[in-house]
């Protein structure tokens, strides 16, 4: 049973739970007067107009030629996987959420997890190199955190290897690289918009490209192979987003500049609040990027702070800050790679350490300045008060 900590009851607690990932809703008028439309309308799904609109918008935000709206990304990946004919084995980074090495796994592909670079939390391109087989057909980077990868190295290897490369670009919505919007690297990118995205469709995903060829096998491939009625010239499976994911969606899109407004003063509200706390840093997003600030990232380094992250995330637990240990213990560590790949974690000691040390933090909309005051008041006075929070969790 949840118990608050004495120690941390010099702050005041949060008498209902600060979630990571409280969806944003934008505009709800809005929304509501899109709902109404649909139903007037009688389209809800199969490539209706706002699913249309939807693509159209995303497309011209990211700066690419085509986006294929899909009913989640994890769908959006293995439709991208199928339509690039990945097969054998696809090299991954094993710090990423688990549906990135899923959605290989579940077509009969093998994830080949390699190392991260500390630095960035991103796949260490030196390390894919090393992975390398005959069997080895694509790379799959992931923007973690909406940080890009290091595009050109990863290319580079992909290049010199006759190795296709796509991004898994969940996080990565209204960031750049380089000055170029994520969206345009690799062969294709996919996006999430799931409803603990910064910008949400309720579930929801795109897979976007400027490959014109890619787009037409993606849309079959979304819609069972239909060409036209009757006329099915593909192997495909039910991809599809609803009107209703795209009202939600283009009505999320609309507000955009608010949404990454607002994270953005979370954030710079977090590395105040946090700023000097010994061994605990919060993440760098580049200042000449365009980022989302979506999460607030904090790693603990624990030789040097006072409380771990477990320790840390057991104390704002017991305050009702529900913060999050993404992505530990890392894909490598679950099942069923857990079990096929035993000697994994020799090859992953990056990701091995990292991932014992990152701690998620709420923000979003739903979230105040003097909320996030409080919940940096409990860390620091947690920090400050080592002994007394330890014996505390030992009593529970
Ligand atoms: N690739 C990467 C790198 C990803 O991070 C993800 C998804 C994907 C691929 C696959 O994308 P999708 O197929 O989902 O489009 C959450 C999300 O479910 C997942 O979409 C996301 N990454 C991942 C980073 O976070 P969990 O296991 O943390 O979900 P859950 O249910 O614990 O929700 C998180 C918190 O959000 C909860 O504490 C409560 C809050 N919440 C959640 C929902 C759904 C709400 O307050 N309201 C809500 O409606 O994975």
């Amino acid at each position: 049973m949840k118990q608050t900590l004495a120690i941390t009851t010099k702050v005041p607690t949060f008498a209902s739970p600060l979630h990571v990932g409280r969806p944003n809703l934008g505009d709800r008028n809005a929304l509501l007067a899109r709902i109404t439309d649909i139903l007037d309308r009688r389209w809800l799904s199969n490539d209706g107009p706002l699913v249309k609109e939807f693509e159209q918008r995303i497309a011209e935000y990211v700066g690419v030629k085509h986006c294929i709206a899909m009913c989640n990304a994890t769908v959006a990946l293995e439709i991208a996987i199928r339509a690039l004919d990945l097969r054998g084995e696809v090299i991954v980074p094993s710090y990423t959420f688990i549906a990135t090495a899923h959605v290989l796994q579940w077509q009969g592909i093998t994830p080949v997890f390699a190392d991260m670079d500390p630095q960035t939390h991103n796949i260490d391109p030196e390390c894919i190199e090393w992975l390398i087989t005959p069997h080895t057909t694509g790379i799959i980077g992931v923007h973690v955190w909406g940080r890009a990868c290091d595009t050109e190295a990863i290319e580079a290897v992909g290049r010199e290897h006759g190795l296709k490369v796509m991004y898994d670009a969940a996080h990565a919505f209204g960031c750049s690289h380089r000055g170029q919007m994520i969206g345009g690297f690799g062969a294709c990118e996919v996006f999430s918009f799931h409803a603990t995205k910064f910008l949400n469709s309720f579930e929801g995903g795109a897979l976007v490209t400027n490959d014109d060829v890619l787009t037409d096998k993606s849309r079959l491939m979304r819609n069972f192979g239909f060409a036209g009625y009757d006329r099915v010239i593909y192997l495909g499976i039910n991809g599809k987003m609803t009107e209703v994911c795209a009202a939600m969606g283009l009505t999320s899109l609309e507000g955009i500049d608010e949404l990454i407004a607002t994270n953005r003063k979370n954030y710079e509200a977090y590395r105040k609040g946090l700023a000097d706390l010994v061994g605990l840093r919060v993440i760098d997003y580049d200042p000449e990027e365009r980022s989302n600030y979506q999460y607030i990232v904090v790693e603990i380094n624990p030789d040097r702070a006072p409380l771990n992250r477990d320790e840390l995330i057991d104390v704002l637990h017991a305050e009702n800050v529900l913060a999050r240990k993404y992505f530990w213990p890392g894909c490598h560590r679950m099942e069923p790679y857990r079990s096929l790949q035993a000697n994994a974690p020799l090859l992953l000691p990056q990701t091995e350490r990292i991932a014992d040390r990152v701690l998620v933090l709420p923000t979003g909309m739903s979230i105040t300045c003097e909320d996030i005051e409080r919940v940096c008041a409990i860390i620091r006075t947690a920090a400050e008060h080592r002994e007394e929070v330890r014996n505390a969790l030992r009593g529970r």
